[in-house]
């Protein structure tokens, strides 16, 4: 099987574990919030989630398979068709008609049967259930339970007798996550203040405003990215994936007035012609107030990128407000750029990048210390000096089948503290494209405002 840290990765990519300031159900104030529903939407991740959680059992040992209602239910299921271990369902209220039954499915007085729980923290909510199970004379020896989030359940239930085995727990998740560079010293020493029981301080610190990153913004493009998106009440940048000009032209004019950039792969375009293509598109540009963002993204030598930048049939320097860029050329490969912004590809969006987290910090350098840089492209906080551009945003999908790891708005702006995020297939596939682009820029600028 692969290894369990990246599989872990691959839950954390569907939004399992969120990090922020949280009030639990009991009023107290966690810097982290768990929820493994999203797991069961994602049949190939439940399916190896299960083949984990019964590879630590002594499958033997039981009879049936349970999970506790709501969210370990499609994990018990899966368990039990990769097991043949028989399923019963334990219902959370008791029928008010016909059988009265608290257990559904088949089974005998003398069974032993295995719980499965998504979630472990103080374990009361398992206490509570496991006495429903026994009292159909059916007993518990062992729970399965996917993430402990160390807070004493374990430990509580296994001084009842029961044998618990866990696929993660929360310290084990955060040095994951810390080695990955999704976590900073100082949120992991609040989570572990938070699981010792002590106060845990949380950084007053806010994003800063739109407004507040214009007044310290350097750079042209930069600054008239942000006036537009201000000025527009918008954060959003959609990709026109499009291969025709007609394409791109009526995707331009249902957008425009939504958007405060539009991003092109102007290569992909199979009819282009500099007077037909590039002229209109500059002023539907103009008529809506947009900037056009060319992902041509660079990554040469100077020499050839300037080349590439500036003659060929799409003359890029021509019309292009802002480009993306590698910057694997190192920094003087970024000198060519002169005139338009670049946004430097940091850290990309698909399954098994090759951006890790010592590129990553190398490539921040470069851009941190570029004039011609405004911003990244990143799945991960930048320093605020620079612009994010997050890609991989879909309200809709988790994923594409071809590697694109999607994020909802709310992720990236609250997480990431992104500050445009750009949307591909989620509006230029919508059946109504104005209509979508709408959608996800009101998303997008209320996400913002709440991560404000
Ligand atoms: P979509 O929302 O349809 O997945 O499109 C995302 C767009 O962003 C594509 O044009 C892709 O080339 C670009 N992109 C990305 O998805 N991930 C990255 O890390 C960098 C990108 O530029």
């Amino acid at each position: 099987m692969e290894n369990k840290k990246d599989f872990f990765l691959e839950c954390y990519q569907l939004g399992i574990i969120k990090f922020g300031r949280f009030t639990l159900k009991s009023g107290i104030e966690s810097p982290f919030y768990v929820d493994l529903r999203p797991l069961a939407s994602d049949p190939k991740i439940l399916k190896r989630l299960a083949n984990y959680l019964l590879d630590m059992l002594p499958l033997d040992n039981f009879d049936l398979i349970c999970g506790v209602p709501y969210a370990a239910l499609p994990m018990a299921t899966a368990m039990s068709l990769e097991s043949f271990l028989p399923l019963i369902i334990k219902r959370k209220e008791a029928k008010e008609y016909g059988t009265k039954k608290m257990l559904e499915g088949i089974f005998q007085k003398g069974q032993n049967c295995l719980l499965v729980e998504d979630v472990i923290t103080s374990g009361k909510s398992l206490l509570e259930t496991i006495p429903e199970i026994e009292n159909e004379g059916i007993s518990v020896s062992d729970i399965v339970v996917v993430l402990d989030r160390q807070q004493g359940g374990k430990e509580m239930l296994e001084s009842k007798g029961y044998r618990v085995h866990t696929l993660f727990t929360i310290s084990e998740v955060c040095t994951i996550l810390k080695e990955e560079g999704h976590l900073s010293d100082d949120e992991v020493a609040r989570i572990h203040d938070f699981l010792e029981g002590n106060e845990v301080k949380f950084e007053e610190k806010k994003r800063p405003t739109y407004e507040q990153k214009l007044e310290s913004a350097e750079h042209s493009v930069a600054k008239k990215l942000l006036e537009i998106s201000i000025e527009k009440k918008s954060n959003l940048i959609a990709s026109a994936d499009v291969i025709t000009t007609q394409e791109l032209l009526d995707f331009a004019e249902k957008v425009g007035p939504h958007i405060v950039a539009l991003k092109t792969h102007i290569d992909i375009i199979t009819d282009f012609d500099p007077d037909k293509t590039i002229l209109p598109l500059k002023d539907l540009a103009t008529k809506y107030n947009f900037l056009l963002m060319e992902d041509r993204k660079f990554a040469d030598i100077g020499n050839t990128q300037e080349l590439q930048f500036s003659y060929g049939i799409y003359k890029i320097s021509n019309w292009a407000d802002f480009v993306t860029s590698h910057v694997i050329g190192g920094y003087d490969s970024l000198d060519c750029f002169l005139n338009v912004g670049v946004v430097a590809i940091l850290g990309m969006s698909s399954k098994g990048t090759l951006t890790d987290k010592n590129y990553q910090e190398e490539a921040l350098k470069v851009a941190q210390s570029h004039p011609n840089v405004i911003g990244g492209v990143s799945q991960k906080q930048l320093p605020e000096e620079l612009l994010l551009f997050t890609p991989g945003v879909n309200l809709s999908d988790s994923g594409d089948g071809k590697g694109q790891q999607y994020n909802t708005p709310e992720h990236v702006f609250r997480n990431l503290q992104t500050d445009f995020m750009i949307v591909g297939r989620g509006i230029y596939r919508a059946d109504d494209v104005e209509k979508a682009a709408l959608r996800y820029k009101i998303a997008g600028w209320n996400a913002y405002l709440e991560s404000l």
